[in-house]
């Protein structure tokens, strides 16, 4: 990340903050790492999970990470609405191990993201999100820092999408997406969504399955 040619450590620490860990290039085992928890990550709500990808093809990693927002208590009923939590792109501008360097852009704020992970399909890093019950893909259109196009994929009753691949299952030349669902009773599992392209407008799923939790049209005003 600070581009000396060793890799260095990125975590998302569970219900608090990004730290970045600089490999020292020697002593790696034994030898501390340099640190930093920069404080634009640091107070606000849980990070669960982080990616590099070099969005804007200048050579340096940007940062992508979904903030799932504060946990809820133990044993406290589920509610009904959750607050809009960001999905966050952090460009850094030289020494990763200086506060200042950080600079956020929030691609969206959405309920519960769970996961966003940068793909490269034209050379250009787009980048696949998971929301508690919905899966999208966020379009970048040439510099990171703008806007992000928002394409959604499917939303519905029950199911968690924690982790996801994005992968040419069937090799025919499209991307399919390849996901883990939980928190949905019977229908937990992995699973696979192949993309179909068709010339005319069709239904967007045919479920694998004889029943299915019911889809869900997008949220209102979203
Ligand atoms: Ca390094
Ligand atoms: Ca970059
Ligand atoms: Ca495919
Ligand atoms: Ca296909």
């Amino acid at each position: 990340m600070n581009g000396d040619g060793v890799l260095d450590v990125l975590v998302a620490c569970e219900l608090d903050h990004l730290t970045y860990f600089q490999n020292p290039g020697r002593d790696v085992r034994e030898g501390r790492w340099p640190r930093l928890i920069p404080s634009v990550t640091a107070g606000r709500g849980s990070w669960i999970r982080v990616y590099l990808a070099d969005l804007d093809q200048d050579g340096r990693l940007e940062a992508i990470a979904p903030n799932k927002g504060a946990q809820q208590p133990e044993g406290e009923p589920v509610p009904d609405t959750f607050p809009l939590e960001e999905i966050s792109l952090f460009e850094i501008e030289g020494d990763p191990l200086v506060d200042s360097s950080w600079t956020e852009t929030v691609l969206a704020t959405v309920t519960v993201p769970m996961n966003s992970r940068p793909r490269d399909r034209d050379g250009e890093d787009k980048t696949a999100a998971s929301i508690a019950g919905r899966l999208g893909w966020f379009e970048n259109l040439g510099d990171p820092a703008a806007e992000w196009t928002r394409h959604d994929v499917s939303r519905r009753v029950r199911g968690m999408f924690d982790e996801f691949v994005v992968f040419d299952m069937d090799r025919d030349g499209d991307d399919d997406l390849v996901a883990t669902r939980g928190n949905s009773g019977h229908y937990d599992g992995v699973f696979w969504l192949e993309q179909v392209r068709t010339a005319e407008p069709q239904r967007a799923f045919f479920p694998a399955r004889g029943s299915e939790s019911r889809h869900l049209p997008l949220p209102p005003g979203d």
